[in-house]
């Protein structure tokens, strides 16, 4: 046997098999997802080859949040800019590597907005821990040239949101609102083929997820909810896992089930990851594979932003396990 699957469903053959179940579809979101692709595919060779490449290393400049760009930042930003710019669906973008709204030129204007964070857990490049890049689709609503506000819509707007993880292998994890499907990349021929059909996550896991270093800056809530995982009244403890980058932890909670959390503490109030890019995309596809996404208090999904790169805490996995947090978060209210 050649081992060659000759009718194997690509991401490309997917998202058309779901446009044409919508007669009023203009093909422009298969454009769109098809020069995302494109981007992370360059962005996977790029993450490949970056110690040959000497693609490691500081780039020299700084993004919002002040990290220092390594210089893979800098080439997955420009990758997907240049790519969603150029497939004539988008007319606004947010990147977490651009302090403003980037506005596409009149002439290649679509009707799409996309967040995206292009390089998310760069920290972790130069010792080869996965990383990843995040995004989130939305339709322009309103008349006349793009702003600012087109970009700050809640996440239940999403039109489609997805992750590459650049792990042991690549893959895209994408919802465009019917489930959630997992694909592989196949280098040899440069497809993302169909791997995890409509993954859907458990509702309780074992496993909770968050940087234990800073305890002491959590707030009653969470330092109660943790410790009743570590010491629980009856059964076994939860196992712990963080590895500190967020595409590779929650991809994680999402094929394990269990818990990732990001809340805020005493040095960011509002947490650390940003909810336009990192939160929104991340709680949409937890919410489309059966499980939770929540602040603590109320779902991500129905945060309205005020800023593009405005933070949020985030509670985000099994649906049991979010709830019990909710739970707590409750009690600690009264
Ligand atoms: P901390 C990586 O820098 C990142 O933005 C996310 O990918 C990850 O979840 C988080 O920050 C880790 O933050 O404070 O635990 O190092």
């Amino acid at each position: 046997m050649s081992g060659i699957d000759t009718d194997c469903i690509t991401l490309t053959r997917y998202v058309l098999a779901e446009q044409k179940k919508h007669p009023q579809a203009t093909g422009d979101l298969t454009q769109l997802l098809t020069a995302l692709l494109t981007a992370v595919k360059a962005v996977s060779s790029a993450v490949r080859k970056a110690g040959i490449a000497s693609l490691y290393g500081i780039s020299g400049t700084a993004n919002t949040s002040g990290d220092e760009q390594k210089k893979l930042d800098v080439i997955a930003n420009d990758l997907f800019i240049n790519m969603l710019k150029s497939s004539f669906s988008t007319c606004l973008l947010v990147s977490e590597e651009n302090d403003n709204v980037i506005q596409v030129e009149t002439e290649k204007q679509g009707k799409y907005i996309v967040c995206f964070d292009p390089l998310d857990g760069s920290s972790n490049i130069d010792c080869l821990v996965s990383i990843g890049s995040i995004f989130g689709i939305y339709r322009k609503t309103t008349e006349g040239p793009p702003t600012v506000k087109d970009a700050l819509q809640p996440g239940r707007n999403t039109v489609a949101a997805g992750y590459a993880l650049y792990g042991s292998a690549t893959m895209v994890v994408l919802s465009v609102g019917n489930g959630v499907q997992g694909f592989m990349l196949d280098p040899a021929i440069g497809e993302f083929i169909l791997t995890e059909k409509n993954i859907k996550i458990k509702p309780r896991g074992k496993i909770y997820s968050l940087n234990e270093g800073y305890e002491q800056y959590w707030d009653e809530a969470t330092k109660e909810y943790v410790k009743s995982k570590k010491f629980p009244e009856s059964g076994k403890p939860y196992g712990g896992r963080y590895i500190g980058s967020m595409v590779a932890d929650v991809h994680r909670t999402l094929m394990y089930g269990g818990i990732f959390m990001y809340p805020a503490t005493t040095q960011s109030p509002k947490g650390k990851l940003r909810l336009l890019y990192e939160c929104n995309p991340m709680a949409y596809v937890m919410e489309q594979a059966g499980g939770k996404a929540s602040t603590g208090t109320s779902p991500i999904l129905d945060l309205q932003p005020t800023e593009i790169h405005q933070r949020s805490p985030i509670f985000l996995g099994s649906k049991e396990d979010v709830e019990d947090v909710e739970a707590v978060y409750k009690k600690h209210a009264k």
